[in-house]
């Protein structure tokens, strides 16, 4: 029962975390092994190839910041880069560090058992294979666990369909085909504006319409690239800086603070500037203050009012039951104008249930439709559904999934009482942001902490219960105030197409990156006094 483990680490999945986790565990010197269920490296980027997809954050903030030699080699041609590029990029950074001869692909986790006689998880693949390791850690994506619709029949479309974040390798031509489109979210706004251009007719089925605004994205000049290149030291520094990682951050006055004139006016320059500024740089108490809130909803939605020609239409499009930026915002290239074209549909299935999926379409209340082609773009069950697809048992078989029945329970997002050496990056309860850049101090800390184990011969981690509590009861107390967490989305955990997933949960930080970033720090600064480490 004390054999050596197969590995010192096994990290499940090979996107951005899982990449940058298995070059740091590389250069202490550990045995480590990627299980990543795809064909190729890049997480999201890989998965996500439907029609439009593309960074809302700025390429160059998003990227990885670790090498040098990738952030001079690597020029972005675009500020908002699409999916093909992303992926390129990261296939250079996995073929510039070898990553691949640690990655097994094709290899989905089915279970992860802890066996405290040894010490060990042992980790199932779905084709029956197993290996054992010291430590396992996590990367399996915030947003990875895509959820079909609870249509009855979805099973039975006999024309083209695919979730968008399955989306096959090979184009796909929407030309002269009659599409549909279920979903109105961010990933559901970038495949509409793109399947107008050419399909047919496209219908869009929306339930809930989303507070949207313009990405506005534009080409980056070789002479502009460069500038971007001399300003990386500054760009992430002011990145670790702000709130939540982006170049944005919120301006420090209050919403009516200022004049009706200033307030108007920079409104219209951040609605007039690229990316999440408005979202994300906009007065401090947009998120927390009813009236703020509803006077940033109503400058939007006067702009959807200017934006579609048929008023009904925008009626529809405009969101009554959230305020601007409770849910996460989509950014749009002319989706707006698209429901003035001829050959797009808005269906409100409040209005007109969708009834079922057909093999030629589907029903809704009032109408037989036929397509072509059906796109669900109806997203993912977030943040743990990742983790409840996997059957990960700790000491005494307790089951993750049971422990996380009423929402995650975590020491600092990155761990749980007994599940002893599992380590999660972007776990629940994590700063999610600007993902790249919580993921490279996520992937750090983790990996001081293995550096403390490896070289004080430390084989067993786990945090206490009562810092389990202590950092889940924070996380609730930080969400407490902030309208987000009042409004059903993936980021309060709602997912109708899930089984127990009805009931709004905080399972995610909603404090500032920083402060998260000095919690961390001084955990590390103490020896980790917080937790009970064996050897
Ligand atoms: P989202 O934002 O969760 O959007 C899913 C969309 O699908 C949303 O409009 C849902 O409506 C709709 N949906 C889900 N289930 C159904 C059913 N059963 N019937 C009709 N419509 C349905 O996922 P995305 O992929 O767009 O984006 C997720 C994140 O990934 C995104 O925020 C980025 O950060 C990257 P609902 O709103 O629930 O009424």
């Amino acid at each position: 029962m004390t054999a050596a483990p197969n590995f010192d680490a096994i990290v499940i999945g090979s996107g951005m975390s899982g990449m940058y986790q298995l070059y740091r565990l590389r250069e202490l010197g550990l045995t480590t092994r990627v299980l990543e269920a795809g064909t190729g490296v890049g997480g999201t980027w890989y998965w996500n190839r439907y029609p439009g997809a593309r960074f809302d954050s700025e390429s160059y903030s998003y990227q990885f910041s670790f090498s040098k030699e990738m952030l001079d080699e690597w020029d972005w041609s675009e500020h908002f880069a699409g999916q093909p590029e992303t992926l390129r990029y990261l296939d250079r950074v996995a073929d510039k560090y070898d990553l691949r001869k640690d990655i097994q692909f094709r290899s989905r986790v089915k279970s992860a058992h802890w066996r405290e006689a040894d010490r060990q998880w042992v980790v199932g693949l779905e084709d029956g294979t197993s290996y054992s390791c010291r430590f396992l850690i996590t990367a399996v994506g915030p947003l990875s666990a895509p959820t079909m619709p609870n249509i009855p029949g979805v099973d039975s479309f006999a024309g083209e369909s695919c979730h968008t974040a399955r989306w096959p390798h090979e184009p796909v031509s929407f030309v002269g085909k009659r599409v549909a489109v279920i979903g109105t979210g961010a990933t559901g706004v970038q495949t509409i504006q793109e399947v107008a251009k050419t399909a047919k007719s496209l219908t869009v089925f929306q339930r809930t319409p989303n507070w949207c605004a313009p990405l506005l994205n534009s080409k980056i000049a070789p002479a502009e690239m460069a500038e971007i290149r001399a300003n990386y030291p500054a760009m992430f520094q002011r990145c670790l800086e702000t709130f939540s990682c982006f170049l944005h951050t919120p301006d420090l006055r209050k919403t009516f603070e200022v004049t009706d004139q200033e307030r108007e006016a920079f409104w219209e320059k951040l609605y007039a500037s690229p990316g999440f500024g408005i979202w994300l740089g906009n007065f401090s108490d947009m998120m927390t203050d009813r009236a703020a809130n509803a006077a940033i909803s109503d400058f939007v939605a006067n702009k959807i009012r200017q934006r579609v020609k048929n008023q009904a239409v925008a009626e529809k499009l405009i969101p009554k039951n959230h305020g601007f930026g409770t849910r996460r915002v989509p950014m749009e290239t002319k989706y707006f104008e698209v429901y003035n074209q001829d050959n797009v549909k808005l269906v409100d299935i409040n209005e007109t249930p969708i009834e079922r999926i057909t093999p030629t379409g589907l029903t809704t209340s009032d109408i037989e439709y036929e397509f072509d082609s059906i796109v669900f773009a109806t997203g993912f069950d977030a943040i743990t559904g990742s983790f409840d697809r996997i059957d990960i048992r700790g000491t005494d078989g307790q089951r993750l999934k049971d422990r996380w029945s009423h929402g995650p329970e975590t020491y600092l997002g990155t761990m749980v009482d007994g599940f002893p050496n599992m380590l999660m990056l972007m776990g629940p309860h994590m700063a999610l942001g600007n993902i790249p850049r919580s993921i490279e101090h996520n992937v750090d800390w983790v990996t001081d902490l293995m550096r403390h184990a490896r070289d004080r011969k430390i084989v067993r981690i786990e945090p206490t219960p009562q810092e389990v509590k202590a950092w889940t009861d924070h996380v609730k107390e930080l969400g407490m105030g902030n309208l987000l967490f009042e409004v059903n989305s993936w980021m309060t955990g709602v997912n109708t197409n899930v089984e127990g997933k009805q009931v709004r949960i905080v399972n995610r930080y909603s404090g500032s990156a920083p402060a998260y970033r000095a919690r961390c720090d001084a955990v590390a600064a103490s020896g980790y006094q917080e937790l009970a480490l064996a050897q």
